[in-house]
């Protein structure tokens, strides 16, 4: 991979973005203390989203943190954030937390979390907003907010039950335990846990396969989705209908059929 951004080009950089074809990966880079969130990260972070975001030839993005951790939320020791009666938590909840998980959930093009190791409080749910989280088998997901007398933040509420129902929702939260990758998966909490050393291989095939998919298609079945969760069957159906009829006039939606009529692969262009 090369790194394509000079200025997050530096090793202590608490970012890297590097380019492969369609793909961008993100890596959270302050490994010695887990990946943490500081100010400074997110400074990075949010802006190199909305790049991806904006840049049509980015067709997918994967996020991984470097070294032993994926990220452990919330830096806890980082000064701008602050603990105690003056701290603003809500604050930092809503300058941080609240842009990233919309960000990502409203992303054009298919997110992957590659959780290289433990994800922990916000790092956690970080994950899970993304649309594909692959864990590698070391890895594990806590929801370490009740340990420091909080709640699940950047989406926890919101995706816990919705991803594992409500009784695994309200253990994982309130216990804070460790959630190994396999069970992870075996519950539904994440789509896959493969073997640590083919992680990145693993997850770079995957974005790459989505990358030559509709990105529109890809983007609007997240949204058609997440939007019939609370829906009647009925309000879902002719929100299909609604959907389906916009797709349905699009050019991918023509170059699609024409490549099957042709036996030929696809050459998706929409964003
Ligand atoms: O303003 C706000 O706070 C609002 C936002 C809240 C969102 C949140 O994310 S709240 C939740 C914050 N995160 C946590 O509470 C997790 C804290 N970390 C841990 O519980 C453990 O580190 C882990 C279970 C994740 C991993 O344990 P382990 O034994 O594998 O590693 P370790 O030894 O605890 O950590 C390694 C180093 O990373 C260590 O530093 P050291 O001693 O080697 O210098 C540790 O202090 C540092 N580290 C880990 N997590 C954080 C951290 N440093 C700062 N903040 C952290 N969150």
């Amino acid at each position: 991979m090369t790194q394509t951004t000079a200025s997050f080009a530096a090793a202590e950089a608490p970012l890297l973005v590097a380019r492969q074809g369609a793909v961008t990966t993100l890596t959270l880079n302050r490994p010695a203390s887990l990946n943490s969130f500081t100010v400074a990260m997110h400074a990075l972070l949010l802006p190199a989203l909305q790049a991806a975001a904006h840049d049509t030839s980015v067709r997918a993005v994967i996020i991984t943190g470097a070294g032993r951790g994926f990220c452990a939320g919330q830096d806890l020791a980082d000064p701008a954030m602050g603990a105690g009666a003056d701290a603003d938590v809500g604050a930092v909840v809503e300058r941080f937390y609240k842009p990233l998980a919309e960000r990502l959930r409203t992303m054009p093009v298919p997110v992957i979390a590659a959780v290289n190791g433990v994800a922990a409080g916000a790092g956690a749910n970080f994950a899970l907003c993304c649309d594909f989280v692959v864990a590698a088998r070391s890895a594990s997901f806590i929801q370490a907010f009740s340990k420091i007398g909080l709640v699940p933040d950047c989406g926890g509420t919101w995706l816990l039950p919705r991803l594992v129902g409500r009784a695994r929702a309200i253990g994982l939260a309130m216990t804070g335990d460790k959630l190994p990758a396999e069970e992870a998966e075996r519950i539904g909490l994440i789509w896959k846990c493969v073997d640590d050393a083919s992680l990145m291989e693993h997850v770079m095939a995957l974005a790459h396969r989505l990358a030559l998919m509709s990105s529109k298609a890809l983007a609007e079945t997240r949204l058609a989705i997440d939007t019939a969760l609370p829906m009647d069957f009925a309000g879902a159906l002719a929100r299909e209908a609604e959907v389906q009829g916009r797709m349905g006039r699009g050019a991918d939606f023509a170059e699609g059929v024409a490549a099957f009529l042709a036996k030929r692969p696809a050459v998706f262009k929409d964003r």
